[in-house]
C-alpha cells in the first residue's frame, strides 16, 4: 500500500505554518500503524509555488520551505529504517520559468538551450502579443490559452499548465539525457522510486495542430499531447538508461490523464519495461457534467462499469493502481459518501470497495481518518490555481456565475484535499504552532488522528486491518476479479479467486497426502441501499457459513 504525502499541509515543526521535512520524519510511527509500505512524497525540491511545487526551479535540491536536503537525508533514512520506501514526486513534462534551464532558453532565440522548450512565432499575420496570435488555440488546463508571449525574443513558449510551468521539449534528446542524470542521482541517493506527473503528456503531435473542440475562446489540444506518438518510446528509453540493471526494488507510477484502457496495458505491461503502474482518470470523472465544474450525482453502476472495465482489462497484462484520493481530488467521503450523519460507515464502505480490488491500493494523508471536504465559503479562502483560474474564467466569461462557481468548488476545488492533516484537537489541529498556510477544517475537534486511533470502531483502525488483511491473505493481492450483479443500483459485489498450487514436497522429499491444490475465494459486497435493501440471493448463493474476515457498518449484520 502507498501512502501519499502532500508535504505542505501534513506536519510542520518550525511553526512558519507550512510542512516540512523534519515534520514527516516526525509522523512516520503514524504511517508504521496503519501498515504503510511505500511513501510517495509530492515535491519538495525548490520552487517558486506557482502550482504548489509542481513547478520546480531546481529538481536537485530541496526548497528551503521543507528543509535542506540533509533534512531529505535524514528522513530518508528513518523512513527506510522503519522498513518504508521513499519515492519521489517526478515532474518532468514542464519545468518552472525560473529554472535556469528556461532563463538561458528565453535569454534569446540562439541560446543553446533555446529548443529546450517549445517556442513559436505568432500567427501568420497576426500581431504579436494580442489575442488569438497564439501558435494554436490550445487551453491550459488552468483556464487561458496554452502559450505566453515572451516580449524580449517576440516569440511564445508553450506551457499546458500555468505561465510558470513552461513544457519541456521532449523531443530534444539532450532534455532526455538531463532528466535521465537527475532521476539517476536521486536513486544514487536512495530514494525507492517515482511517481511520474502528467508522464503521458511528454510526447506532443508534430506541428502542434489545433483543438476541433472549443472551450470558449480556446480549443481542446489534448488529442495532440495525450498518450502522444512517442511516449512509449519515450519511457522506453528512460528504463533502459535509469532503472535497467539496477538491483534495487523499485516503483514506478505514471501519472496518465485521459489514458485508454489500451494505453493502460502498453504503459504497464512488464514486458515493454515502461512503468510498474498508471493513475487513470475514468473513476474520478464520472461524476463531470461539461466539466469538473457541473458536478453530477454518482451512479453505483457508473462506478462499477468503470472499475470493472479496468480491472478485466489488465487482468492478463499489466497492473492497476486503486485511488479515491489525491491532491488534486475533492475527499471522498464528501464526494461518493455521507460526511454528515453517515461518515464512518460510508468512509469504511468506500475503502472496503478499493483496498479488495485487484491493484495497488494508495491512501492519500487524511483519508484514512474520514477527513472531509474543506467547507469554504468565499473564494478568499481558497490558494489552488485551478479554482482561482478556473473561477475567474468561467465567471469573466458570464458562463457561471460567483454563487454557482462556490458551489462547484466547494464540491470539486482541489483545496478539498489540502486543508491540513488533523492530528488532534487542540488549535490548528496539531498541525503548527503558527498560522496554517491554508484554514484547518473546523472540524478537526473531532476527526483527528488521536481520536481515531483510540477508537477500534473507527475509520483509522478499519483502513489498519484492510491494509493487514492484504499482507497476510494472498487472494487479496493476487486473485482474480469477477464482477456481480453489475446493474443493481444499491449492491457493489464481486469475488476474488485465487488457485494455491499444491505446496512442493515437504522437507522428508516425499509430498504430504494432504497436499493438494486449493483455491481461496473471497467475497466483497457493500449493499449501500441499508438494511431495508435485500441483496440478491445469487450473490450470496453458496457463501452460506462463509468465514466473515471483515465486517463494516453494524458488524452484527
Ligand atoms: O495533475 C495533472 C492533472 O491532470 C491535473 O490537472 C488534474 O487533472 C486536475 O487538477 C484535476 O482537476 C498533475 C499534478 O497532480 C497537479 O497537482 C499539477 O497541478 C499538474 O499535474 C501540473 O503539474
Amino acid at each position: 500500500m502507498v501512502y501519499q504525502v502532500y508535504p505542505r499541509s501534513f506536519q510542520d515543526s518550525d511553526g512558519d505554518g507550512i510542512g516540512d521535512l523534519p515534520g514527516i520524519e516526525q509522523r512516520l510511527d503514524h504511517l508504521v500503524a496503519l501498515g504503510v509500505d511505500v511513501v510517495w512524497l509530492s515535491p519538495v525540491y525548490r520552487s517558486p509555488q506557482d502550482d504548489n511545487g509542481y513547478d520546480i526551479s531546481d529538481y536537485q535540491d530541496i526548497d528551503p520551505m521543507f528543509g535542506t536536503l540533509e533534512d531529505f537525508d535524514r528522513l530518508l533514512a528513518a523512513a527506510h529504517d522503519r522498513g518504508l520506501r521513499v519515492v519521489m514526486d517526478l515532474v518532468v513534462n514542464h519545468s518552472s520559468d525560473e529554472h535556469a534551464w528556461f532563463r538561458e532558453s528565453r535569454a534569446s532565440r540562439t541560446d543553446a538551450r533555446r529548443d529546450w522548450y517549445w517556442w513559436r512565432p505568432a500567427r501568420e499575420g497576426m500581431e504579436p502579443g494580442t489575442p488569438g496570435a497564439e501558435p494554436n488555440n490550445w487551453r491550459s488546463f488552468f483556464g487561458g490559452p496554452a502559450w505566453e508571449y515572451d516580449e524580449a525574443t517576440g516569440e511564445y513558449y508553450l506551457h499546458l499548465f500555468s505561465r510558470k510551468q513552461p513544457d519541456l521539449n521532449w523531443e530534444n534528446p539532450d532534455v532526455r539525457r538531463a532528466v535521465h542524470d537527475m532521476m539517476t542521482w536521486w536513486l544514487d541517493r536512495g530514494v525507492d522510486g517515482f511517481r511520474m506527473d502528467v508522464i503521458n503528456l511528454i510526447s506532443k503531435v508534430p506541428g502542434l495542430p489545433d483543438g476541433e473542440v472549443h472551450y470558449g475562446a480556446y480549443g481542446d489540444g489534448s488529442p495532440y499531447y495525450t498518450s502522444g506518438p512517442r511516449v512509449h518510446e519515450f519511457l522506453q528509453e528512460m528504463h533502459r538508461e535509469v532503472f535497467a540493471g539496477r538491483p534495487e526494488k523499485l516503483l514506478t507510477v505514471g501519472e496518465t490523464p485521459g489514458v485508454t484502457i489500451e494505453d493502460g496495458v502498453l504503459f504497464t505491461d512488464p514486458e515493454r519495461h515502461e512503468v510498474d503502474m498508471v493513475f487513470q482518470f475514468e473513476h474520478v470523472g464520472i461524476d463531470h457534467g461539461s466539466s469538473k465544474w457541473d458536478v453530477k450525482p454518482l451512479r453505483l453502476t457508473d462506478l462499477k462499469a468503470t472499475f470493472g472495465r479496468w480491472q478485466v482489462g489488465l487482468a492478463e497484462r499489466g497492473w492497476n493502481s486503486l485511488y479515491w484520493n489525491n491532491h488534486d481530488q475533492p475527499r471522498i467521503v464528501s464526494r461518493f459518501g455521507d460526511d454528515g450523519e453517515h461518515r464512518v460507515a460510508s468512509a469504511k464502505a468506500l475503502a472496503l470497495l478499493l483496498h479488495l480490488h485487484r491493484g495497488t491500493p494508495y491512501v492519500y494523508q487524511g483519508e484514512e481518518l474520514g477527513m472531509t471536504n474543506a467547507g469554504f465559503t468565499s473564494i478568499d479562502q481558497y490558494q489552488d490555481i485551478e479554482s482561482l483560474g478556473h473561477f475567474h474564467e468561467l465567471v469573466d466569461a458570464g458562463v457561471a456565475t460567483e454563487e454557482q462557481m462556490l458551489v462547484a468548488l466547494r464540491a470539486m476545488s482541489r483545496d478539498n484535499a489540502r486543508t491540513p492533516v488533523q492530528w488532534d484537537a487542540s488549535e490548528h489541529a496539531g498541525f503548527t504552532t503558527g498560522t496554517p498556510w491554508l484554514a484547518v477544517n473546523p472540524n478537526h475537534v473531532t476527526i483527528n488522528a488521536e481520536a481515531e486511533r483510540a477508537d477500534d470502531g473507527s475509520v483509522f483502525h478499519f483502513y489498519r486491518r484492510l491494509v493487514a488483511l492484504r499482507h497476510d491473505v494472498p487472494v487479496v493481492a493476487l486473485g482474480d476479479f469477477h464482477m456481480l450483479a453489475p446493474d443493481h443500483e444499491a449492491v457493489y459485489a464481486f469475488t476474488r479467486t485465487l488457485d494455491l498450487p499444491a505446496p512442493t514436497e515437504g522437507p522428508d522429499g516425499v509430498a504430504s497426502a494432504a497436499s493438494t491444490a486449493s483455491r481461496d475465494e473471497l467475497l466483497v459486497l457493500v449493499n449501500v441501499g441499508g438494511a431495508e435493501q435485500e441483496v440478491p440471493p445469487e450473490v450470496l448463493a453458496g457463501w452460506e457459513g462463509a468465514e466473515v474476515l471483515i465486517a463494516t457498518h453494524d458488524d452484527a449484520a
